[in-house]
């Protein structure tokens, strides 16, 4: 990395984004918070340096971002810091963590964070603004749509589709083949073994389906 990163957002997923950025030998220029409270702190020796205005402080080309909003669920603040930044102008880091397994053919969207542990097999397209969180597993030519979060512990096996802005969460499995539409919630520990139409939501073993 060579430009210096500004992170969206001080808390949880901010805090183990500067743990692999600082692995990774990144330059972090500060955190931005929208809680005022905030001002001030340090999160491993970052300081929160304002809110979203201060990112005007450094110029577009000089600077990239680092969105550190995270989604418990459907992942829409986090989609809505992407979109909103993107459309003025900056541009937004890739995060891989180096304990992370990344096989030379996956490509990464733009924004995309890939924390410790995690693996992805040959094959495997991810989008912009995704998370593959700490020990998720990505089988070969996988495809992750974007802004959508695969939470911690989650194993994908070969050729899954996960559409965009879903939320797969902690510890779900998904069989080989299986299509996730877009804005879907897995719940965590669900095994999926059927194809998820748009918009819903899925929980248990195997997944079935409670809210349309
Ligand atoms: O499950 C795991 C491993 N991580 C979770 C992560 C994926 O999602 C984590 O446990 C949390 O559930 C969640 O992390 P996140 O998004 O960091 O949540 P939280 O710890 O609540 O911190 C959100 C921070 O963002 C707070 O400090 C807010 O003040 C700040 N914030 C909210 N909206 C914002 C904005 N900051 C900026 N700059 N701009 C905003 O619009």
């Amino acid at each position: 990395m060579s430009d210096p990163v500004l992170i969206i957002g001080a808390g949880g997923h901010a805090k183990v984004l500067v743990e692999a950025l600082l692995a990774e030998g990144a330059l972090i220029a500060g955190m931005l918070d929208a809680d005022p409270a905030r001002l001030g702190d340090s999160v491993l020796g970052v300081p929160v340096i304002g809110d979203d205005n201060t990112a005007e402080d450094f110029p577009r080309d000089a600077v990239r971002l680092v969105n550190g909003i995270g989604s418990i669920g459907l992942p829409e603040m986090r989609r809505s810091i992407f979109e909103r930044f993107s459309a003025r102008g900056y541009r937004f880091a890739t995060v891989v963590h180096p304990s992370a397994v990344v096989a030379s053919d996956v490509e990464l969207g733009a924004g995309a964070q890939i924390m410790a542990g995690a693996v992805l097999q040959p094959g495997c397209r991810i989008g912009d603004n995704v998370i593959i969180n700490t020990r998720a597993s990505v089988d070969h030519d996988c495809t992750i749509g974007d802004h959508t979060h695969i939470a911690p512990g989650v194993t994908l096996s070969g050729g899954v589709t996960v559409g965009s802005g879903c939320h797969v969460g902690t510890g779900a499995t998904v069989i080989q083949g299986v299509r996730i539409g877009d804005g879907s919630v897995i719940g965590a520990g669900a095994v999926v073994t059927k194809d998820v139409a748009a918009g819903l939501t899925v929980v248990g073993v195997p997944a079935k389906v409670v809210v349309r």
